[in-house]
């Protein structure tokens, strides 16, 4: 065994189950539901909150702690050579509206743990490791969706989400202002720093690994994701005295569209097309006013980027159709992300050694139905997600849970996987 393998053999030793369910449950405090779900949409106060807490948490085990202008915080632990690139983990501190415990905080945690096991092992790696708490994943307060790491990447996006909205006007601009002022003591570091590798840990957020019985999961790519905002207008009036061959209901302009992308959705099933149209604001959203305007969200996921294109032109020739009483417009894209054979291999290697040694199952490869971080981060660097079973493959949901043993074999993966790519 090389030292770099000891080493990450020692890291995965070391990692403390009771630690890492105490730091998932204290984190979960913050925006933490009845329901037992998290509410924590990204640069709310429970955020900031729980940023200025991970910070605490990072410098405890002796991190430096840095910012960067899309308030992505990096927690970094040194190594004997710094001035390499680091190797970067971590994950997305924010959540869904109703969100659950895991999605995000899971894989900044596990990160976070790893150097508390490389620490309590007294192992001094080569690279410094970053563990990273990226903005904005979710995209559900401000869209687009993984804000943080694509402006990381390409520092030339981020002008472009300064004039996103949320539901009530306020800015992302103005939101990161406040977040950066909120962490003074944290100094700036630049964007698109150079990374020599990154590994993402993640709950899977659907049924594949809990149905095949399998603890671990090596991610082999990310399928493709498009988002768009339709607007149907109309003219307000009155429920009661307009006739209904009068009307100008953006609301009856609104569902047979709808009915008709799930039309499309249903005759493409074996593609495995998925569609949501999650998010209606409709005005002035009055029992009895007709509606004069709806906005609908489209969210449309494939592994095969040419049937999202076939998917958005029939969109866009059915707004088309409607003239000037329906738009479009497409505000998120990503195609699908493969992530490198050597990645992977690294993966199989730590995920294999965490299960056997616990006597489960060996790993298997699958492709995720989610977006991550880890999408753009892997125009970057060499990048590779592992994953764990979502009870019941649910998710975005507060009952979005994970077996303990799980979520620590994915933890020990990890480790073993940060500190052998550490250490090359
Ligand atoms: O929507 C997604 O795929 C991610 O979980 N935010
Ligand atoms: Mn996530
Ligand atoms: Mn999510
Ligand atoms: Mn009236």
């Amino acid at each position: 065994l090389s030292t770099s393998a000891t080493s990450a053999a020692q890291a995965q030793d070391h990692v403390d189950n009771a630690r890492l369910q105490a730091a998932i449950a204290a984190l979960a405090a913050f925006g933490g539901r009845p329901d037992g779900g998290v509410s924590r949409e990204t640069l709310t106060e429970v955020d900031l909150a729980s940023r200025r807490h991970l910070i605490e948490q990072a410098r405890a085990l002796g991190c430096e702690v840095m910012v960067d202008d899309c308030a992505n915080l990096f927690f970094r632990r040194a190594g004997q050579r710094n001035d390499l690139p680091p190797v970067l983990t971590g994950s997305h501190g924010d959540t869904q509206p109703v969100g659950g415990k895991l999605d995000g905080a899971y894989g900044v945690l596990a990160g976070l743990e790893v150097i508390a096991a490389l620490n309590d092992a007294g192992i001094e790696t080569i690279r410094p490791i970053e563990v990273v708490a990226w903005t904005n994943e979710e995209g559900s307060r401000f869209g687009p969706g993984t804000m943080g790491s694509s402006a990381f990447v390409e520092p030339s996006r981020l002008a472009g989400y300064l004039d996103s909205v949320d539901k009530n006007k306020v800015r992302f601009g103005d939101a990161l202002q406040t977040a950066l002022a909120s962490t003074p003591d944290v100094p700036r570091c630049a964007m698109q720093r150079p990374m020599s590798a990154c590994v993402e840990l993640h709950i899977e957020q659907g049924p594949v690994l809990e149905r095949a019985g399998i603890p671990l999961g090596v991610v082999t790519g990310i399928q493709a994701v498009r988002w768009f905002s339709v607007t149907c207008h109309g003219m307000m009036a009155h429920a009661g005295t307009t006739p209904m061959d009068e009307r100008r209901d953006a609301m009856a302009a609104a569902v047979p569209l709808a009915q008709k992308l799930y039309d499309f959705a249903a005759a493409e099933a074996a593609s495995q097309l998925r569609l949501t149209l999650g998010r209606w604001q409709v005005a002035p959203n009055s029992v009895n006013t007709i509606p004069g305007r709806v906005e609908f969200t489209v969210d449309m996921r494939c592994v095969d980027d040419s049937v999202l294109d076939r998917f958005e032109a029939f969109l866009r020739a059915e707004v088309a159709a409607a003239g000037e009483a329906m738009e479009v417009s497409r505000f998120f894209q990503r195609e699908p992300t493969h992530f490198p054979a050597p990645m992977l291999k690294l993966i199989e290697e730590a995920a294999t050694r965490a299960s056997a040694q616990a006597g489960l199952p060996a790993p298997m490869a699958l492709t995720s139905g989610a977006f991550h971080d880890a999408m753009y981060v892997a125009d970057h660097c060499p990048t590779a997600m592992i994953f764990v079973p979502s009870k019941n493959g649910i998710s975005h949901n507060a009952a979005e849970a994970t077996d303990p043993r799980d979520l620590f074999l994915g933890v020990q993966a990890l480790a073993y996987t940060v500190t052998a790519l550490a250490n090359q």
